[in-house]
C-alpha cells in the first residue's frame, strides 16, 4: 500500500498568490534555479501534504513575505508542471505586514501597464489576461 506522498491520482500543488492592493500586483523576483533567476512571479510555492491550498498558500507568503494574508477565489487556469505538479493561481488579500523579499531577490508592486512590461517567469506569463483584468477592476 502507498503511505506518506499522497494519493497518487492528484497532482501536487504549486500555489501561487496574485497579491493586489491599491490597484496594483506584487511581483517577486526569482532567485533559482538558473534559467528563472531574475524573472518576476506570483510569490507561492508548494503545498504540503496534508495542509489545504489555502493553508500552505499563506505559510508560504508568511515564510517568503512576512506577511499575513487571507486566500481566495481561483484566478486563470491551471499550468500542468514536471513531476505530476500543477501550478494554481489564487486572489489573496494583504491583511497585515508589508512584503519583504525574505527568499526572493526583490519584490516590487505594478500597475497593469507595468505588469505587461514585466519579465514574468513562462509559466505565469499565461494568466496575464486575467491578471490585467483584476489589476482594471479596482
Ligand atoms: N512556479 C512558477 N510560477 C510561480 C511559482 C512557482 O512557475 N508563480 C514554479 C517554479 C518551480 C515550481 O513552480 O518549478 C515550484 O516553485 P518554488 O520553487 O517556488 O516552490 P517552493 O518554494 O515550494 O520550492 P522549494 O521546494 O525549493 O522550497
Amino acid at each position: 500500500m502507498q503511505t506518506g506522498a499522497g494519493n497518487s491520482a492528484e497532482p501536487r500543488e504549486v500555489a501561487a498568490a496574485a497579491i493586489v492592493d491599491a490597484g496594483r500586483l506584487l511581483l517577486a523576483q526569482r532567485v533559482s534555479p538558473p534559467h528563472l533567476a531574475g524573472l518576476w512571479e506570483l510569490p507561492g510555492g508548494k503545498i504540503e501534504a496534508g495542509e489545504t491550498p489555502a493553508d500552505g498558500l499563506a505559510r508560504e507568503l508568511r515564510e517568503e513575505l512576512g506577511v499575513e494574508t487571507v486566500v481566495g477565489a481561483r484566478i486563470g487556469s491551471d499550468v500542468p508542471l514536471a513531476g505530476a505538479m500543477v501550478l494554481r493561481a489564487y486572489v489573496v488579500e494583504l491583511k497585515s505586514g508589508t512584503p519583504e523579499a525574505l527568499e526572493h531577490a526583490a519584490v516590487r508592486w505594478v500597475d497593469a501597464e507595468q505588469l505587461a512590461g514585466a519579465d514574468l517567469v513562462p509559466n505565469d506569463e499565461v494568466w496575464l489576461p486575467e491578471l490585467t483584468a483584476l489589476l482594471e477592476s479596482f
